[in-house]
């Protein structure tokens, strides 16, 4: 089985290199796709030099003007499918997404047992990091939120650390995804359930950034949860 595990990123340079030579670690087949926005830090010129040593290393370079979290990871789960992948891991370039977790993420999917495997931090052995009380809170009620609004029965809907079978990107349509942003976990997650797919767990140590800087913005998590509201109110995504 063919693994890719696509990273996307904006201003990473101070983590990209440390980041692949981890998943390697981990997973010595996979290949890794990591999908840039053209980032003013030039972590895709970073890219380009590991590649040249590293035959498990490609580059999507996108153009900065479409630049977001959402587009960037479907575009990169249609290239790793063009690169004949079986399996799809996306995870985080910022080493909070710790790779160790990669193999518990794929086993299930390699098994034949899961379609979805979500990494997560709020079940039994798994942790977030020690947030301020108000973000704790903030992250604990949008997770009970989209689990209400959108039906969602996992322990941690918004974790961005996943493992995809080429089935299930085909079943939620990823060619058509729509969330530009870091909604795109939700609008992913609720695919998965309007397409009844098999959806399991695994618990992960997330661990917060050390290096570079942080893109979400407590406003953009507010207009989240409407857009959660739309998005259940809307058509079946994967009819
Ligand atoms: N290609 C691409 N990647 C992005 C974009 N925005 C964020 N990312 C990447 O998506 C991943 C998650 O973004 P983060 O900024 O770490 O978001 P976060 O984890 O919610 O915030 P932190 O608390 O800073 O870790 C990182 O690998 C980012 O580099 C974007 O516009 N384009
Ligand atoms: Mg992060």
């Amino acid at each position: 089985m063919k693994t890719v595990i696509v990273v996307p990123t904006y201003n990473e340079s101070a983590n990209i290199a440390q980041l692949v030579k981890l998943i390697h670690k981990s997973v010595p087949a996979a290949l890794v796709l990591v999908v840039d926005d053209s980032s003013p830090d030039k972590t895709y010129e970073l890219v380009r030099q590991l590649k040249k040593k590293d035959k498990k290393l490609h580059l999507l370079l996108r153009d900065r003007a479409i630049k977001g979290r959402g587009w960037a990871g479907r575009d990169g789960f249609l290239k790793a499918l063009q690169m004949g992948a079986d399996v799809v891991v996306e995870m985080d370039a910022d080493l909070s997404h710790q790779p160790k977790y990669i193999p518990a993420l794929i086993k299930p999917i390699v098994m034949g047992k899961a379609d979805v495997v979500l990494g997560s931090r709020y079940m039994p052995g798994g942790k977030d990091i020690d947030r301020p009380f108000y973000r704790q809170m903030t992250s604990n009620f949008a997770k009970n939120y989209l689990k209400l609004v959108l039906g969602l029965k996992a322990d941690d809907p918004t974790s961005g650390f996943r493992a995809y079978s080429k089935d299930a990107l085909a079943r939620i349509k990823a060619k058509t995804l729509t969330a530009r942003d870091p909604f795109t976990v939700s609008e992913i997650l609720y695919r998965c359930y309007r397409a009844k797919l098999r959806i399991q767990e695994t618990p992960i140590v997330f661990v917060d950034r050390t290096k570079g800087e942080s893109k979400l913005q407590l406003t953009t998590l507010l207009k989240y949860l409407a857009r959660a509201l739309v998005l259940r109110l809307g058509p079946n995504p994967v009819a």
